[in-house]
């Protein structure tokens, strides 16, 4: 099999990429990126020395660009995780959203269609949703729950979905798109809470915490998700939307306090701010229709998942100390410099 990874040098493709190259090493994976802000070809390091790995630097709205990498190669898969992907980035800033997550997937799927691509998977994430309020805990999402998104980001993710959904009706274009919750792991960028925490404690930084750090998230271990997106390509049915979650739902305060005190810092570091705007109040995903038919279940404990993130931070701060002390710097000055 050859696959495309598109946002190969990103936190979840870059998972993804040595996902496969362990789990399937006879197939031959072509990792495409444009290497922005968030794309680091650092991450792939390793994999770049893998025989079955070959990386090509193009942006995904790119359409010649595109269309040559897909002359150029037969694959058998094309999985989409290239999206801009921060919430806040997307409230300050909305237009690059709405030119990579829809258009770029536009290009992407024009090209799966015009090469004949056999399968195609969109990553999609639960924030297409909405969100779910804090005092119903009986509520999940399903993939029947409607399409109601808060944010400029959550709504570029909602319309490449339908996009996708669209190509399939009439075109017959073989798809799927799979949901998932807030991911946590190795290489996630510093800019999203977890990393962000990590970063912030080892430097004796305040913690901003948005509001009153009540809203939920449904953490799941990044290589549990690229697992079921492996499931997914491999054996999943044409047409459908799976959801992704391991039923782990925390506050942020919560996940804060953890962090410090795994770090061993002081609870005095945290800073309630100014909270996002539109900010979603919990997330949760239903994920029986995974479970039940390809069999995927959550194989990382929270409590294991987090320790091994947070001495992957304290083993690797090379790779993240040269991202906060660069252009970060300005980003973090403007995101939280007088909020
Ligand atoms: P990320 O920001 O870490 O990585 C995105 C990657 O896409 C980067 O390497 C970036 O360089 C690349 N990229 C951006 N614009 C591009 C373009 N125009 N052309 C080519 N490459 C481009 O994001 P992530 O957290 O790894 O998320 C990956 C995907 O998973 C996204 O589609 C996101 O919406 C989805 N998702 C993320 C989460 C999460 O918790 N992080 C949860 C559910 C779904
Ligand atoms: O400094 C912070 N303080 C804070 O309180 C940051 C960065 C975040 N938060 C809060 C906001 C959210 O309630 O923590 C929660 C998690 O925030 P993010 O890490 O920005 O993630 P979220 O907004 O939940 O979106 C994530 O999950 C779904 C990913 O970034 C998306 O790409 C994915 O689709």
């Amino acid at each position: 099999m050859k696959l495309l990874v598109t946002g190969a040098a990103g936190f979840i493709g870059a998972n993804f990429v040595y996902y496969e190259l362990e789990k399937h090493p006879d197939d031959v994976i072509v990792g495409l990126d444009a290497l922005t802000y968030a794309g680091n070809l650092e991450t792939l390091e390793a994999a770049l020395k893998n025989p079955n790995f070959k990386f090509v630097k193009a942006d995904i709205t790119d359409r010649d660009a595109v269309d040559s990498v897909f002359e150029d190669e037969q694959f058998d898969i094309v999985v989409n995780f290239a999206a801009e992907s921060h919430v806040d980035r997307s409230i300050e800033d909305p237009a690059i959203f709405l030119r990579t997550n829809i258009l770029g997937t536009q290009v992407l799927l024009d090209a799966a269609r015009k090469y004949k691509v056999p399968r195609y998977h969109q990553v999609s994430t639960d924030e297409v949703y909405g969100d779910l309020p804090l005092n119903r805990p009986d509520l999940l999402f399903t993939e029947q729950t409607p399409i109601h998104t808060s944010s400029p980001y959550s709504a570029s993710k909602a319309s490449s979905d339908l996009l996708v959904q669209a190509y399939q009706r009439t075109f017959g274009f073989p798809a799927t798109i799979s949901r998932c919750s807030n991911n946590y792991g190795p290489y996630q960028f510093p800019e999203k809470l977890i990393p962000l925490m990590i970063a912030n404690c080892l430097a004796d930084k305040p913690l901003p915490v948005y509001g009153e750090g009540l809203n939920v998230r449904d953490w799941l271990y990044v290589a549990d998700h690229c697992k079921a997106i492996d499931l997914i390509i491999r054996e999943g049915r044409v047409g459908e939307v799976y959801n992704i979650g391991g039923h782990n739902e925390m506050t942020n305060i919560d996940i804060v306090k953890l962090i410090i005190s795994a770090l061993d810092k002081s609870e005095s570091l945290i800073t309630y701010v100014t909270d996002r705007k539109g900010h979603d109040l919990r997330y949760a995903i239903d994920p029986t229709k995974i479970t039940n038919e390809l069999g995927w279940t959550p194989e990382t404990m929270f409590a294991d998942g987090i320790k091994i993130t947070i001495d992957w931070y304290l083993n690797n701060r090379d790779w993240w100390g040269n991202i906060v002390s660069g252009e970060y710097t300005k980003y973090y000055e403007k995101m939280y410099g007088d909020r």
